[in-house]
């Protein structure tokens, strides 16, 4: 890595710049770093905040083998516990599934991904991997005019704004975008570069984390008139919860008694028990929706996790894709800077996309499972849908090729 500076901008390079300290950035920069490669991870937030961000939850048997492979799954198999049961409840009563003894009988690993990216970093630090928390990538630059192979003398760069608001520029052989959905990597794509391919589920929930146990020892999917409640364990002592919530209405507007009685009628308490009730530590409203950027790849910029796809939450597949295209990613680069062997960018995009959009197709599934939506077919109401989601209930409940089929996706990617 070279440093030097002008009168205004400091001049920074390294030979992969990872933009976000992500599951997908700091895996990424795990094995570039333990593969020799020279490369900087930039995160806008501090160490503090990616370390408490809760989301994620449930991994993948695929994504907890990927960890493992990489020696990165120590602190999941200590403190995190497998999961194999959900239940479905409906008027027509409860649906269990037992999807670990199901299709290919395999189970989540229900680990926080807030540990997981703390145990990610600190394995990253422990390595001696170069991360600048505070620092915000404004913009990607020149990367169509980079080859990656540096032979031409053309390079991509990265703008940041310093802690102490400074720009720096930043010049790099291969840029990886791992910044989400609203980052710099998406936003320096010039038009007509790639296609962003967007769909709306139609649908609004409000995400809550309760300072409680568990309520059921299964994932909880209520379907109800009122809309549809989750119920995901985190840790013995914290359980996210799940409100299908009215489009636009902010995340305070019911007190936390209302909260509960809500969840407590359409989980249907009265008929299966009462849900632990607790502080409510985090609120959090967001639309489903999702989208897919085609092909992942801009010359010498390449885009991993949210950046590339987001999905509805729905079917817990998000940060499984992030840890399986990094380290898809990572292999690629590491073969085009180690041997000058390209093959692997070069499929790297059409490998991930086959990936997200067998994704985007279970959870655009799940999500009409779980919600009776009205969409745009203008077919009269709601009746036409609820229909079409009690019979995906009633053929889940009664065969066994597609509960094999519903388990085989459920935890895959
Ligand atoms: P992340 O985790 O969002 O990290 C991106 C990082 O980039 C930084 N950043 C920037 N840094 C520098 N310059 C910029 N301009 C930047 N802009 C952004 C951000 O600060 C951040 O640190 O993306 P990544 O690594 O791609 O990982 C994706 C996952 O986080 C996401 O897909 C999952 O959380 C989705 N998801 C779930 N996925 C699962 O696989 N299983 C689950 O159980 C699951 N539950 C969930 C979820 C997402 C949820 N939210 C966000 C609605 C539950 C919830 C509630």
């Amino acid at each position: 890595m070279t440093e030097s500076q002008n009168s205004r901008t400091l001049r920074r390079s390294a030979d992969v710049v990872v933009l976000g300290a992500g599951p997908a950035g700091l895996v990424l920069g795990i094995l570039l770093h333990s593969a020799g490669i020279d490369c900087v991870i930039l995160e806008r937030a501090s160490r503090n905040h990616v370390q408490t961000r809760a989301r994620a939850g449930f991994l993948a048997p695929n994504t907890v083998r990927i960890l493992d492979r990489h020696g990165l799954a120590d602190g999941l198999h200590r403190h995190g516990h497998r999961h194999g049961t959900c239940e479905f409840r409906t008027e027509d009563g409860r649906l269990r599934l037992d999807y670990g003894a199901l299709g290919q009988g395999q189970q989540h690993h229900v680990y926080p991904q807030q540990k997981l990216v703390t145990d990610l970093l600190t394995h990253y630090l422990g390595l001696g991997g170069r991360i600048h928390f505070h620092t915000e990538a404004l913009i990607v630059s020149d990367a169509d005019t980079g080859t990656g192979t540096g032979t031409d003398g053309a390079r991509p760069s990265v703008t940041t704004r310093e802690p102490d608001g400074r720009p720096t520029r930043w010049t790099a052989r291969y840029v990886a975008g791992c910044d989400g959905r609203y980052g710099a990597a998406r936003r320096s794509l010039p038009p007509g570069a790639v296609r962003r391919h967007h769909h709306d589920h139609g649908v609004t929930w409000l995400g809550l984390l309760a300072e409680t146990p568990p309520s059921l020892d299964a994932v909880g999917y209520a379907i109800h008139d009122r809309g549809f409640a989750g119920h995901m364990a985190r840790t013995p002592d914290v359980t996210r919860y799940y409100l299908q919530w009215q489009r636009g209405t902010p995340a305070d507007a019911w007190p936390e008694q209302q909260i509960w009685d809500e969840l407590d009628l359409r989980m249907r308490a009265a008929d299966h028990g009462p849900l632990r009730r607790g502080r409510l530590l985090e609120r959090g409203v967001f639309d489903l929706t999702c989208d897919v950027v085609e092909p992942l790849r801009h010359g010498s910029l390449f885009l991993a996790g949210d950046a590339a796809s987001l999905l509805a939450p729905a079917a817990a597949k998000g940060a499984n894709l992030a840890v399986l295209e990094a380290e898809m990613l990572a292999e690629a680069l590491t073969a085009a800077l180690t041997r000058n062997d390209t093959a692997g960018l070069d499929t790297y995009s059409d490998q991930c996309l086959a990936h997200i959009w067998r994704a985007q197709e279970f959870t655009g599934w799940m999500t009409r499972l779980l919600h009776a939506t009205p969409d745009r077919d203008h077919d009269g109401g709601s009746f036409f849908h609820a229909a079409l989601q009690r019979s995906r209930l009633a053929s889940l409940r009664t065969s066994r090729v597609h509960q094999d089929w519903f388990a085989e996706n459920y935890v895959g990617v």
